[in-house]
């Protein structure tokens, strides 16, 4: 190892990759499960947070609302609380790398890894009329946007996991094919959270996505319509707050709870004994609405300031993307592409 290398490899910190789509206003189920955590890693770890428009593009999106969700979806992420003087922010299309490295990683990716994936299955049958090959191939650029940065932890929701996984194999793929080029990232899943679920279906995940609004609380409802959603959530004919497989949806209202004040389920069950599900109802609401009360006033403040916006992802994709060319090059050399 020459001076340099040995230096690089005792002062990098670990570093953290992770994205969101700019699909529509983000969700309690994306802020719990993914972004929430985001924000605590910043001290500890080198991060890298994308705002994900190449992934958006595998189910139909008006061009207009997806350039103005991309810049949206930026300023709720800073006024979630990332610091983009500690981390880099960046739109992933503004880093060619992405789509490049995503080319050569889907020749080291089988087929049959792909239509097993439960997010393609999913989506699949929710838009029988556009099963298009993005669809399919969305766990390659996910691959690549993890492994071009040599991450080394991914802060995701449970329902990622699966393409995580197949993010490492690719890794693992390459590196026994040619020499080790890819770190190995780890997940980072929260305990509790992990994934929130539908407010109208208690067994399918809340998703950004869902026509039904009734089923999904946004980042950016007003707290009349947190307070309306919650009322209207999905329970049980029990009565009885406690947390049970057989009661999907008091559960998923505990856990939702639980991340809000910290409390255990053992807590909440105390803290609710005796008292009816309209009370709990209106206990989780006040708690999701003052969590997100300060994250609202902070967006509104960001958005107006389009410049400074747009300031931060000139600086974050410029940022971005000497590091994902460092790994690129490495790529195109070891798979034999000429360089002039
Ligand atoms: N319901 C959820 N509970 C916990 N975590 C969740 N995440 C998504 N839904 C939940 C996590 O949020 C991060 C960003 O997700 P994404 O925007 O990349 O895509 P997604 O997983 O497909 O999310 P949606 O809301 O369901 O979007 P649409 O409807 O557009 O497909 C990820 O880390 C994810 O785990």
């Amino acid at each position: 190892m020459n001076q340099e290398t040995i230096q690089t490899a005792t002062t990098r910190k670990k570093r953290v990759f992770s994205g969101i789509q700019p699909t529509g206003v983000f969700t309690l189920g994306n802020y719990v499960g993914a972004v929430r955590n985001w924000p605590r890693l910043q001290d500890e770890y080198d991060c890298i947070y994308s705002v994900v428009d190449q992934h958006a593009i595998t189910v139909r999106q008006d061009p207009a609302a997806l350039r103005r969700q991309t810049r949206e979806t930026a300023a709720l992420l800073l006024a979630s609380g990332i610091d983009p003087k500690k981390s880099i922010v960046f739109v992933q299309s503004h880093v060619p790398a992405h789509a490049q490295l995503s080319w050569v990683l889907g020749c080291f990716c089988p087929f049959g890894d792909l239509t097993r994936m439960h997010q393609f299955k999913e989506k699949s049958a929710k838009h029988p009329e556009d099963i298009n090959g993005g669809l399919l191939t969305y766990p390659i650029l996910m691959a690549a946007d993890i492994l071009l940065y040599q991450t080394d932890l991914v802060p995701i929701g449970i329902d990622q996991k699966q393409h995580l996984e197949l993010a490492r194999n690719i890794a693992q793929r390459f590196n026994g094919v040619y020499s080790p080029t890819f770190t190995m990232p780890d997940g980072y899943i929260p305990q509790v959270g992990a994934k929130v679920m539908s407010l109208q279906e208690p067994e399918k995940k809340m998703s950004k996505s869902d026509s039904n609004e009734n089923a999904v609380v946004r980042m950016l409802d007003t707290p009349d319509a947190i307070l309306r959603k919650f009322k209207r959530a999905v329970t049980d004919s029990e009565g009885c707050v406690r947390a049970a497989q057989d009661k999907p949806g008091i559960t998923n209202l505990m856990s939702i709870y639980g991340v809000m004040t910290g409390k255990s389920f053992a807590d909440i069950e105390h803290e609710f004994d005796g008292r009816g599900y309209g009370e709990f109802k209106q206990a989780v609401a006040e708690a999701v609405i003052e969590t997100l009360r300060p994250i609202q006033e902070e967006y509104a403040r960001l958005l107006a300031d389009k410049a400074y916006l747009d300031s931060v992802l000139t600086e974050g994709a410029v940022r971005a993307d000497a590091l994902a060319r460092r790994t690129l090059s490495k790529v195109y050399k070891k798979v034999g592409f000429l360089q002039l």
